[in-house]
């Protein structure tokens, strides 16, 4: 595997993480970097998820490790073109944070459990069912591929609140 790179994790507000990505279709080497960057930048942040939008690529690519019990081997994922293809009546409310949005916290209610379509590295295709943690990562970084943020969730002042301190907070380390 070619060198992995840690690449700068874009901050809320930037007009790239409110933009639709594109469909990958083919698998290159490119987007195999791509996922080895992000995956590399996620556990790095740490996080345990990350859309390649957040690093500014604007391309249908996801990576996700949500095993948290400790001892349990890592398991790295990365969806190319993810589809849910399935999602239970029944929901979840989970309280979200993410990397674009750093030290806020806010209940996010969705579908408890989804099943996800995707095209696999190998450029084959894989299909899976998710549920608990797996689940509202999956679906939080399906909806960045769709320029959407778990603050959209929130009532216009929250969302507002906060998208006034991610301004202040860049203002200060632009000026770093
Ligand atoms: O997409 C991202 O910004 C990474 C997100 C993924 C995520 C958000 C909410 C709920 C599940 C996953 C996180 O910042 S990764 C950090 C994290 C770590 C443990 C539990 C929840 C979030
Ligand atoms: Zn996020």
């Amino acid at each position: 595997m070619p060198r992995m790179t840690i690449r700068p994790i874009l901050l809320h507000p930037d007009p790239r993480l409110k933009k639709a990505a594109a469909p990958v279709g083919e698998i290159t080497d490119e987007i195999r970097v791509l996922a080895a960057d992000m995956l590399q930048t996620m556990y790095d942040a740490p996080g345990i998820g990350l859309a390649a939008p957040q690093v500014g690529a604007m391309v249908r690519v996801l990576v996700m490790d949500c095993v948290k019990e400790e001892g349990t081997d890592p398991r790295p994922m990365a969806l190319v073109d993810p589809e849910i293809t399935w999602a239970s009546e029944e929901t979840a409310i989970y309280e979200e944070g993410c990397l674009s949005i750093p030290e806020h916290y806010a209940d996010v209610e969705r579908p408890s459990e989804v099943e996800v379509r995707w095209t696999t590295l190998e450029g084959g295709t894989a299909t899976e069912r998710f549920g608990g943690l797996w689940a509202t990562c999956v679906q939080h970084e399906i909806d960045h591929l769709d320029g959407k943020l778990f603050i959209d969730y929130l009532k216009p002042l929250r969302r507002q609140m906060i998208t006034r301190k991610m301004v202040k907070l860049k203002r200060e380390q632009a000026r770093a």
